[in-house]
């Protein structure tokens, strides 16, 4: 028998699973451009009532969701303000300034988490002869740095002083439902201020494609125009949105295992020399740790350890992350760090 690999590049490469491959055989299907398919519908509909929102859309990618509700709530010329490290800003190939036509406007949190007090002084003045500040986004968990979460109480305060000032908040909320077992409350409390929200069920849910925005019904129709412009009209999507409607009921009662495996993953990298990692930081699936005090730099060790078997991926020359998914259990965690072990003792 072959070694098994162990993928921990990220919570996007699970595969579907036989309950989600039998959904999809057997989902209905309809064009979906004229609002026909029954499966992707009820995948919608069953999103909007998980966030207690209107309305719910589902698109291709969570790259996808975040630029289409940009462009909904924001004006050509205009500035979004996001943290430094976040996802819309470092991968999404400059999606909102190629395509929305928005200037990122950024501003560095702790552990990726903004506060008020960081995010005021970016606000623009409201001259005409200025910039306007156009929308807020926040990242929750923070991909990053390391799937920090926000305390809903910060959350909170940036939506409803925000909104004071006349300014809608995003939420990418790719890994919302990590957010939510790590806070022990439900998604629909921690993204209720939210003016809009994407989320994935294709990270740690476990679907093969897909996110969602939720919203208002007005916001969601004004999505559907947007997403279509895109190219996000995807006719017979049933196909599709069944293992999505799967993800959404089962994927996360699977997290808290996840989670529990990062930490299997983060305390056996703390007793590695060489190694910095603060075990305690970590919230909830992803590791993120520094190897910059070893004789390697961070690509010359993911390649050491693929040849290892064990998939890992290079954050910058000196950080690495490992990412759980449902994918992979305890023991290959475990097998994870004593191949890390191995790499960093005996060198390269
Ligand atoms: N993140 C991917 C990579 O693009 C880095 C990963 O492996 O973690 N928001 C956040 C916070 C994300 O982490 C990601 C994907 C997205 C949005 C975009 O989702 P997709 O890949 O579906 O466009």
């Amino acid at each position: 028998m072959s070694e098994k690999i162990i993928d921990l590049r990220s919570d996007t490469v699970t595969k579907p699973s036989p309950a989600m491959r039998r959904a999809m055989a057997d989902a209905e299907v309809g064009d979906d451009v004229y609002l026909e398919d029954p499966t992707v519908n009820r995948l919608q509909a069953r999103a909007a009532e998980i966030f207690g929102r209107e309305a719910g859309l589902f698109v291709a990618s969570g790259s996808m969701g975040n630029l289409t509700c940009i462009m909904a709530q924001t004006s050509r010329g205009q500035e979004v303000i996001c943290e430094a490290a976040g996802h819309i800003y470092n991968y999404e190939m400059g999606s909102m300034a190629a395509l929305a036509g928005v200037l990122p406007r950024l501003v560095a949190g702790t552990e990726g988490i903004l506060t008020w007090e960081r995010i005021a002084p970016a606000i623009r003045e409201k001259v005409y002869y200025r910039p306007q500040t156009g929308l807020i986004s926040l990242e929750n968990s923070h991909n990053m740095a390391g799937g920090t979460v926000y305390p809903t109480e910060i959350a909170e305060e940036i939506c409803d002083r925000a909104h004071e000032a006349g300014i809608a908040v995003h939420l990418d909320g790719a890994r919302i439902f990590n957010a939510a077992v790590y806070l022990k409350q439900d998604v629909a409390t921690i993204t209720k201020k939210f003016d809009s929200v994407q989320f994935c069920l294709s990270k740690g849910l476990g679907a093969p494609v897909g996110s969602m925005i939720v919203g208002s019904k007005d916001f969601v129709d004004r999505c559907r125009v947007i997403r279509k412009m895109l190219g996000g009209g995807m006719r017979q999507a049933g196909v599709i949105a069944a293992a999505g409607l799967v993800a959404l009921e089962e994927g996360p009662t699977g997290l808290s295992a996840d989670h529990d495996n990062a930490q299997i993953l983060a305390q056996g990298l703390a007793r590695i020399p060489g190694v910095q990692i603060d075990p305690k930081k970590i919230q909830t699936n992803i590791v993120i740790f520094d190897i910059g005090k070893t004789a390697m730099t961070s690509s010359q060790f993911v390649d050491q350890l693929g040849k290892r078997l064990v998939l890992t991926g290079a954050v910058d020359p000196n950080r690495v992350r490992l990412v759980t998914h449902k994918d992979v259990n305890r023991s290959d965690c475990e097998r994870a760090v004593a191949v890390i072990g191995e790499v960093l003792g005996t060198g390269y």
